[in-house]
């Protein structure tokens, strides 16, 4: 049982970070209760922000005492509600966004350590300026942080080539349940000593402490990219190009996107600046980036010559290869937007799922033909990372229904078959996001007793007084 912060232990916080670290101001709280999908408000009884790893701490150690729920938040960018508070009020929210340094960046090392807060778009800016990369991106990249990033384990339009984040953290730095500071921080490329604690906070959701910084693999940048946008009538024709590409580019391939036609439309419809990538629409686009190091072959001619003989193969309807930077960029804003133009149309259950990459061209139309039949004038909108086997399968309400009224009747039994669609062919419910809030009820009812005990037991040993973002990833 969570308790109630007292006024005198709000005091002691207030005196401990001072009016930048400290807040219980309904205004300032408001825009952090919310989750960015619109679907979740919380409350909580104030707004930390502390400036360093040792107030963080000191925080902890002392809603640790008090038995006080803490709430870990970076950019509340979840899509899983995984950084919003519960309705009780008990909570206070630990924000990051005071620490935001980038200690350092070695280019030798191929390693930035990066605080916290640090803003992607903000590191990847950093690393640039250094001939570096860090090669995760996704489209929230101008307010997901270091930390929101690392304790979702989050995946992004890169995967494909660089893994997600746990294959590019090397070293953590976090405050655990009991106060203490796990100072992982030292980008050692080998290191045994026993149960890999930095690999069990990413992913962790913030359950098993605070990160306050992680160091970060850097790679060369890249030198030219090529980012292409195809138009096509079928999915599994799709896999067959991204493995002719691979074929023909090898591991330069990082991005292998799919945008079905209705996403695209919505796109187009509700973001400003944004035209058509091709003359005519396709069911299906797929966006498709290479890149070359400094001193290899651009990519662009290699990936205009297998696009072209696939048109000629017919294989594909169409395809544009972007002949500049701003072409480019263009072409990923329309990628990019999706999410965004989902949620100005209306509500969706939206589900992240994972499926072997060989199955899951034909679950893109089947899975979503027999979720339509199933639940008459639903509209699956699945869209994603299909180089990864990754979509997500958003399922939009019945057009002219009361959207928020028919997700609050319909949404639990919607996604409960998608899952058990997704669990027949040995997929997993969260690829990408987290579990979060929204994915707890059934993550727990299809989660095998021994996942399930053995997190609990992780959750228990470390967490034992239940402080750290209660309510999230385990019941
Ligand atoms: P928050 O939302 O603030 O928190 C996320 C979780 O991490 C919460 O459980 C929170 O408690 C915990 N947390 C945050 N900071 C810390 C910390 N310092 N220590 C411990 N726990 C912490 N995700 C993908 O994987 N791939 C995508 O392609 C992708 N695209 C997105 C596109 C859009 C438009 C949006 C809005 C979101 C997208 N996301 C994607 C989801 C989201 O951006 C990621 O989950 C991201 O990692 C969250 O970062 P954040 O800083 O906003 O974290
Ligand atoms: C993406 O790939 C994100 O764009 C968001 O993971 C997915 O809005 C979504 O469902
Ligand atoms: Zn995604």
């Amino acid at each position: 049982m969570s308790a109630t912060p007292s006024p005198a232990f709000l005091d002691t916080l207030a005196d401990l970070l001072g009016p930048r670290g400290f807040t219980t101001a309904p205004a300032d709280l408001a825009p952090w209760l919310t989750d960015w999908r619109g679907r979740i408000t919380g409350a909580a009884a104030a707004l930390l922000s502390p400036a360093d790893a040792a107030e963080t701490q000191a925080i902890v150690r002392l809603a640790a005492e008090a038995g006080v729920p803490l709430v870990p938040q970076g950019g509340n960018t979840s899509m899983v509600a995984g950084a919003t508070p519960d309705a009780s009020g008990h909570a206070l929210i630990v924000s990051t966004r005071r620490m935001r340094a980038i200690r350092s960046l070695s280019p030798d090392d191929n390693v930035a350590v990066a605080e916290a807060g640090v803003i992607l778009a903000d590191l990847h800016d950093a690393a640039e300026a250094q001939g570096r990369r860090f090669p995760l991106s996704l489209a929230a990249k101008g307010s997901a942080t270091i930390g929101g990033l690392v304790s979702t384990n989050a995946g992004g339009t890169q995967v494909l080539r660089f893994g997600t984040m746990r294959a590019l953290v090397l070293g953590i730095e976090a405050v655990l349940p009991s106060g203490g500071l796990f100072d992982g921080l030292s980008a050692l490329r080998k290191d045994n000593r026993g149960y890999d604690l930095r690999q069990l906070l990413a992913g962790a959701e913030g359950t098993l402490g605070i990160v306050t910084a992680a160091s970060l693999r850097l790679v060369p940048a890249a030198a030219a990219r090529s980012v292409a946008w195809v138009g096509l009538d079928d999915t599994e024709a799709a896999l067959t190009l991204l493995r002719r590409i691979e074929a023909r580019l090898g591991d330069t391939i990082e991005s292998f996107e799919i945008v079905p036609a209705e996403a695209l439309r919505l796109v187009l419809a509700h973001v400003h600046g944004t035209r058509a990538p091709l003359a005519g629409a396709h069911p299906w686009n797929l966006l498709i980036e290479a890149t070359a190091p400094e001193g290899a072959a651009d990519p662009r001619d290699a990936l205009t010559a297998v696009l072209g003989d696939a048109i000629e193969a017919g294989l594909v309807q169409d395809a544009t290869v972007a002949a500049s930077e701003a072409q480019a960029d263009a072409l990923w804003k329309l990628r990019e937007s999706v999410s965004e133009a989902e949620r100005v149309d209306g509500v969706a259950a939206k589900h992240d799922v994972a499926l072997p990459v060989s199955a899951m061209p034909r679950f893109l139309v089947a899975g979503a033909d027999t979720v339509e039949r199933r639940f008459p004038g639903v509209r699956v909108l699945a869209f994603g990372h299909l180089g990864d086997g990754n979509v997500h399968f958003n399922v939009r309400a019945p057009l002219g229904a009361d959207d928020r009224a028919w997700l609050a009747a319909e949404g639990a039994a919607i996604s409960a078959f998608v899952h058990d669609l997704v669990g027949v062919e040995g997929g997993s419910l969260s690829a990408e996001h987290g579990i979060g809030q929204t994915k707890l009820a059934e993550f727990v009812r299809t989660a095998s007793p021994a996942r399930l005990g053995a997190l609990r037991a992780i959750k228990a040993a470390l967490d034992p007084a239940g402080i750290m973002n209660p309510g999230k990833l385990l019941p």
